[in-house]
């Protein structure tokens, strides 16, 4: 209490004396105040800095009360960031090796990796990662899971968030890219992944002269077994897609549970080909007025496929178009102009649609939307599929401006809008049932903030679930331009702080955070004190993998040894401060060795690294863990192994030899 009254005592100085104002008297913490007034002055700080200083300054030792979770963009990987400090805590290998989290080189990540290598084993080594989806029960995240899509190559990643590590990549047969993904049902009964560009189903070869026949979008949706911690693919399936390039999805919830939202463009089905002389793509998807949102009812799908109405291709169960149309599965709604994003209202009531091309969102009513779906009578597209009519289904529009993209939410009935060209953050009331939350009158535009520069997608405090936080929306810019020192040609993107916390047109920047690696697309930032991850693996020879003690491993130093059968060479190694052991071994070219790792350390942060000159290898040890790594000893000579992580003042003497006979 005293230190708060001393602060705010000191902020009321340093902002006189920011704001040019003098010989006010002196408060009683005066070394405090002047030494803070001087260091303002010598940095130039007006008023709004120091409110934004205070708002994200966080002391050593503090903890941030929100956890973001970003894409990693074309890295791969996962970013975990504290929100307000904006502070990097971890990048998570995900679809990446990762060296200095042992990912991909010789340890437990391999495996992980393989499982998302091509149907021919043809590895795939990076990711393109767009849509981080935390797992949710009653549409809340509860903590537990976190999946994120790969755009490149239609596959999608299971983190477990007990010991944040990448747990499965599976690729979706069928499809070759991905993009409305990953999202989940409200209970996180499946994980969603909707297409992007189409392709013959099963990415077969067809001439694009036969592409209103051949080619397809393909939805996926993974059903996830959350007592093993995996995707189930038995238990998942496709539904199949006119060729319209699926953009975006949201999963309804409340109100609309058993929903599915995705937005599209492209239904003009255009091929490309510039250098023919055709329209480029750019002008030839964006010809109509008007794409479809495409909605689904998943609850029906999910039966069909349970009832057998399914066709199995290429191993995954595939509703085919004809099916989802005639039985109610899919419909489609009109949506303006070059459509991005479906974003769905915290009670389910509304689903969002930005226009790239238009200044409107567009707000469709779920309840419209079923009441349109029992008239009938509904015309079909060129494939058959219902289509309601705009002004049937369409709650209101809201004029923002200039490239509207993505809608987050808060607790005071805002909604936020991303706006690429307008390079701003749009805060706009919601009607409904949100109305009485806020002063202004619904559907209106309150708020414009300009940010640096080209925001692509916006996530907030809880910001797409049933009950939003409000407090920070974080702008995900996709240029930087001038807002950083000059480090060559190649920028990093910047994410900008928002402070949301007052009504009105009270919306201000707060912190700027360059991204040092890849561009993140989504990201959702959830409170911390969900997260309730080990400190330690709970028991010594714990395998990340199965999150079971390995009944193989050792639990004591004394079972440390090696062994041999015929060319074949078992190793248990035990680590801890400071040295393995054991420390020499001696093998014959040409072995096949099998390697088993595990830490005895019980104290928090006590992580070993181990790295084998000359093979490639490179593991993180945690405290408790245990890992298994092979190979063949294919080249002769004198090897050292060594630990990669400080951990002791005799870091440095934690080394063995490996020594392979000729
Ligand atoms: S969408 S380019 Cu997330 Cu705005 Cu992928
Ligand atoms: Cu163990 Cu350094």
């Amino acid at each position: 209490m005293k230190q708060l009254a001393i602060a705010v005592l000191a902020l009321a100085t340093i902002l006189m004396v920011a704001c040019g104002g003098q010989g006010a008297a002196t408060p009683a913490a005066t070394g405090l105040t002047s030494d803070a007034a001087a260091v303002a002055k010598e940095r130039e700080l007006n008023a709004d800095d120091i409110y934004a200083a205070l708002k994200t300054f966080t002391p050593s030792g503090k903890l941030d009360p929100y956890i973001m979770f970003s894409s990693g963009g074309q890295s791969g990987q996962v970013l975990i960031i504290g929100v307000p400090s904006m502070r990097i805590l971890k990048v998570l290998a995900v679809f990446t090796p990762e060296s200095w989290q042992g990912y991909g080189f010789g340890g437990g990540g391999e495996q992980v990796l393989a499982g998302g290598f091509m149907p021919n084993k043809k590895p795939i080594l990076w990711g393109d990662t767009h849509h981080p989806g935390l797992s949710e029960t009653a549409g809340e995240y509860d903590g537990q899971f976190l999946f994120i899509n790969d755009k490149a190559n239609a596959r999608v990643a299971v983190i477990d968030l007990r010991d944040f590590k990448t747990k499965q990549i599976i690729k979706a047969p069928n499809a070759i890219n991905d993009h409305g993904g990953a999202f989940v049902t409200p209970n996180t009964e499946y994980v969603i992944v909707g297409p992007q560009y189409a392709a013959p189903i099963g990415y077969e070869y067809a001439p694009l002269e036969q592409y209103k026949e051949k080619y397809r979008g393909i939805i996926t949706f993974w059903k996830f077994d959350r007592s093993k911690g995996r995707i189930d693919p038995a238990q998942s399936f496709q539904i199949e897609l006119p060729p319209y390039w699926q953009d975006l999805c949201d999963a309804g919830k409340k109100v609309s549970d058993g929903w599915v939202f995705c937005n599209s463009f492209n239904t003009e089905m255009a091929t490309g080909g510039v250098e023919l002389g055709n329209p480029p793509f750019e002008a030839g998807t964006t010809k109509n007025d008007t794409d479809y949102l495409h909605v689904f009812n998943w609850k029906k799908a999910e039966e069909l496929f349970k009832g057998g109405k399914a066709e199995k291709i290429n191993g995954m169960s595939v509703i085919r178009l004809k099916t989802a149309a005639d039985e109610g599965v899919l419909h489609f709604v009109p949506e303006p102009k070059s459509p991005h994003g479906a974003d769905v209202t915290p009670g389910g009531e509304f689903v969002v649609v930005g226009g790239k091309l238009d200044p409107h969102v567009t707000i469709y009513s779920f309840e419209k939307i079923q009441n349109a779906i029992k008239a009938g009578g509904l015309s079909k597209d060129a494939f058959g599929v219902p289509v309601i009519p705009l002004d049937k289904a369409m709650e209101a529009q809201v004029e923002l401006g200039l490239g509207p993209l993505h809608t987050v939410y808060d607790d005071k009935g805002y909604a936020y809008t991303s706006m690429f060209l307008d390079s701003a953050v749009a805060r706009w009331t919601l009607g409904g049932p949100y109305a009485s939350k806020h002063p202004e009158p619904g559907w209106k535009l309150v708020q414009k903030l300009p940010v640096h520069y080209n925001i692509g997608h916006i996530a907030a405090a809880e910001g797409d679930t049933a009950s939003p936080d409000g407090q920070f929306v974080v702008a995900l810019n996709k240029w930087s331009i001038d807002r950083f020192a000059n480090i060559g040609p190649l920028l990093p993107q910047n994410f900008q702080l928002v402070d949301i916390t007052k009504t009105g047109e009270s919306m201000k920047l707060l912190y700027d955070m360059p991204i040092g690696m890849a561009e993140p697309h989504y990201a959702q930032i959830m409170k911390a004190d969900k997260l309730k991850p080990f400190e330690v693996y709970p028991q010594i020879g714990w395998d990340p993998a199965t999150m079971a003690v390995d009944p193989k491993s050792i639990t004591t130093e004394k079972e440390a040894r090696v062994e041999r059968k015929g060319n074949n060479v078992e190793i248990w190694m035990s680590v801890v401060r400071s040295h393995f052991s054991p420390e020499r071994i001696t093998i014959k070219k040409g072995d096949k060795v099998t390697w088993h790792f595990t830490s005895l350390e019980r104290q928090r942060d006590a992580t070993h690294g181990f790295t084998l000159s000359g093979y490639n290898i490179n593991l993180s040890l945690e405290p408790g863990m245990t890992e298994t790594i092979e190979f063949v000893a294919d080249q002769a000579g004198t090897y050292t192994y060594y630990c990669t992580e400080f951990c002791s003042a005799l870091h440095l003497e934690m080394v063995g030899y490996l020594l392979i006979e000729p």
